[in-house]
């Protein structure tokens, strides 16, 4: 499979065939029903063509993506504080003069940037950025946001939206946006785990909320994520914490999510998103580059499953140590999602290993991978990873069960990755997403 060799949509439901297939068939099947299932993405920070200058897309974003930051400070002698002092070409310059030119570009980040120019047939060892500016300046957003998708196999991706950020906030209160190829997720970490700086921004629009998150504040936070779910109409509510988030505790974290964010994700149906296991600002000169991971003890997650059985969690955990435990916890709660191998662990070695646990113990009922794409053009080579991982994965799985006894048919195949790529997401959110 090539980074382009995505087909297009028409063939989710594989009602071609049923016929049986022979073991040496499977690893063909397989890599064409991944080829020719499109994905729905649920996790990015991708922004559609209504949120202007907020979408990134272009040579210069995907270079200075914070994956390749953090590898470019260790290979370079310009330091951090240098580097933003520069403006975003030069970084974008100094970036690929240090892991492209003076490097071999073989870490997964890297890797990705040399698999987008390739699949817009630009040169991947050009000494300059001149060739693939001037291709991405000339294109006109609408319709290469399509093209990029349809490259990627991607039919819609979930943004992350965050009511409290004044570039976007201004977008939804002038009537939000419709593109469907993109869908909104309401993202709460600034009242979830920055209640202490931000309560002041919701009481200043009229919400009567107090420091201590008392009183009516829990109330005043439910009409808050109202009045957000009527403008915005997102598909789960999400939020990204730390290692040592624990529940229950006596947090305001603990009180705003129990008495306000669940409470209101019950009522609108919709699902709560969390991602767990990140060490903030490690080393606060990296920025966005500068935050870690930690192993996190999951009983949090457990009291969460246990405590609000009505409440539907769609889970992904960063540490490695903390995957194997997901997936029991999965084995034991049904309300909860087990979702993809985020940051640092969207490695093939580690995304193979997890994916394996998975299936391994939960079958089909997980949700794969996400891209957590910042920059437009990033789905095409992360959703051509994730397939090209998938594809040994599941065929030495039929492989398995047709040497236990079963028979296997493309159209069994076809349903299972659908499930996979689609319809677990579709089932969790109770939306038919596009
Ligand atoms: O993967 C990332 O880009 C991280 O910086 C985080 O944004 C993470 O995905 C998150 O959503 O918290
Ligand atoms: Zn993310």
């Amino acid at each position: 499979m090539s980074a382009t060799s995505v087909k297009s949509a028409g063939r989710r439901d594989g009602s071609s065939s049923v016929r049986r297939l022979k073991p040496k068939q499977i690893a063909a099947e397989v890599q064409d029903i991944l080829a020719s299932t499109q994905v729905i993405d649920i996790h990015t920070h991708l922004f559609s063509p209504a949120f202007g200058k907020l979408g990134l897309w272009g040579i210069d974003e995907l270079l200075t993506y914070h994956y390749l930051e953090a590898e470019f400070f260790r290979s370079s002698d310009i330091a951090p504080e240098e580097y933003w002092r520069l403006s975003k070409t030069e970084r974008a310059d100094a970036i690929w003069k240090a892991l492209f030119l003076e490097n071999s570009p073989i870490s997964e980040s890297t890797r990705g940037i040399i698999a987008v120019l390739s699949a817009f047939g630009l040169p991947t060892d050009a000494s300059g950025l001149h060739e693939a500016r001037r291709f991405f300046h000339a294109q006109s957003i609408e319709r290469y946001m399509r093209r990029v998708f349809q490259m990627a196999g991607v039919s819609s991706v979930v943004m992350t939206n965050d009511p409290l950020d004044p570039d976007e906030r201004a977008v939804w209160m002038n009537g939000g946006q419709r593109y469907p190829e993109f869908h909104a997720a309401l993202r709460l970490d600034r009242i979830l785990c920055g209640w202490p700086s931000h309560w002041q921004q919701l009481a200043s629009e009229g919400y009567a909320v107090d420091e201590r998150a008392s009183g009516k504040s829990a109330g005043e936070v439910r009409r808050f994520l109202a009045d957000w779910h009527k403008r915005m109409g997102p598909l789960y509510m999400a939020v990204s914490l730390p290692d040592s988030f624990q529940f229950p505790d006596d947090s305001i974290t603990s009180k705003v999510l129990s008495e306000a964010v669940l409470p209101s994700c019950c009522e609108f149906g919709l699902p709560m998103s969390l991602m767990i296991g990140v060490r903030r600002q490690v080393n606060p000169k990296l920025r966005l580059a500068g935050d870690a991971v930690g192993k996190a003890d999951l009983r949090a997650l457990e009291n969460l499953c246990h405590t609000f059985p009505d409440n539907r969690f769609l889970v992904s955990v960063l540490s490695r140590e903390n995957q194997h435990e997901l997936a029991v916890y999965a084995r034991k709660f049904k309300n909860l999602l087990p979702f993809g191998c985020w940051w640092f662990l969207n490695n093939p070695s580690i995304v193979e290993e997890i994916t394996k646990e998975r299936i391994e113990l939960l079958g089909t009922s997980f949700i794969p991978q996400h891209s957590d794409a910042r920059v437009l053009e990033q789905v095409i080579y992360k959703w051509h990873n994730t397939r090209r991982t998938l594809a040994p994965i599941l065929t030495n799985a039929y492989q398995l069960l047709h040497a236990d006894g079963a028979e296997i048919t493309r159209q069994k195949i076809q349903r299972d990755v659908n499930r996979l790529f689609r319809a677990n997401f579709e089932e969790w959110t109770r939306r038919r997403a596009r």
